[in-house]
């Protein structure tokens, strides 16, 4: 299957360590996403992700695996999306698990297939803040650097402001997304209505929706949709 970034408007992102029936996949699927993003920050394994793979791939919508961790790669997705942390202060999280990755399967990856995503995130008290040791207190200028960063110095196609958890700085995010010439900007935190959704889709390029699905349903169903025109 094709599969082009650059025309998602909506993902959601569903995490292998959560349950979810098969009444709520069945519409999450069949729901007009663009996509679905798998992935999350602790629990995701192999099992569980193939898991996940085989129930949504019974389904047309494109499905992304966004790797975490060198244990839970799974083939079979239409495309994976390695994430880099450009303001994580230790150093695996930008390029050492990647270089430990690439050593093992490096020789048979299929490369038009891998995706990079620069990170930059900015809840603090997000777990994947934690974990990543990032350094979350940034201005709006900071973030603008990261995002040049990513779009010129290591052309990736993806710029991802993470807030997980909380509704993020709309400000910031638009003046982000207004600093990249070539790289999309993807944003994910606390969208919980079809009002932040589209709120969000004003200043970000895509939206990834994510917890909202596992505690109301309904509402991440409404952030579907969102006006379709413009970028
Ligand atoms: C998480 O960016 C996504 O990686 C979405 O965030 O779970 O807060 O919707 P939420």
């Amino acid at each position: 299957m094709i599969v082009d970034i650059r025309k998602w408007k909506h993902v959601f992102k569903l995490d292998p360590d959560r349950e979810i029936s098969d009444e709520h996949l069945d519409r999450i699927c069949l729901s007009g996403t663009d996509a679905i993003m798998v992935g999350g920050t602790t629990g995701v394994t192999f099992d569980n992700t193939v898991d996940l793979l085989a129930r949504i791939r019974q389904y047309e919508v494109p499905c992304v695996l966004e790797i975490s961790n060198r244990d839970a790669i799974v083939p079979g997705f239409d495309l994976f999306l390695i994430p880099v942390v450009l303001n994580s202060m230790d150093p695996d999280w930008i390029l050492g698990h990647h270089h430990e990755a690439i050593k093992e399967y490096g020789a048979m990856l299929n490369w038009d297939e891998i995706v990079p995503e620069g990170y930059i995130i900015l809840n603090g008290e997000a777990s994947a803040a934690k974990l990543t040791s990032a350094k979350t207190a940034l201005d709006a200028k900071d973030a603008a650097a990261y995002a040049r960063m990513a779009d010129k110095l290591f052309h990736m196609p993806i710029v991802y402001v993470e807030y997980s958890g909380i509704f993020g700085d709309m400000e910031l995010v638009r003046r982000t997304q207004s600093v990249l010439e070539d790289a999309r900007l993807f944003y994910g935190g606390g969208i919980d209505s079809l009002e932040r959704a589209r709120e969000a889709a004003e200043a970000a390029d895509t939206i990834v929706v994510g917890n909202i699905i596992y505690s109301d349903l309904e509402q991440a169903l409404q952030t579907v949709n969102l006006d379709r025109t413009g970028r």
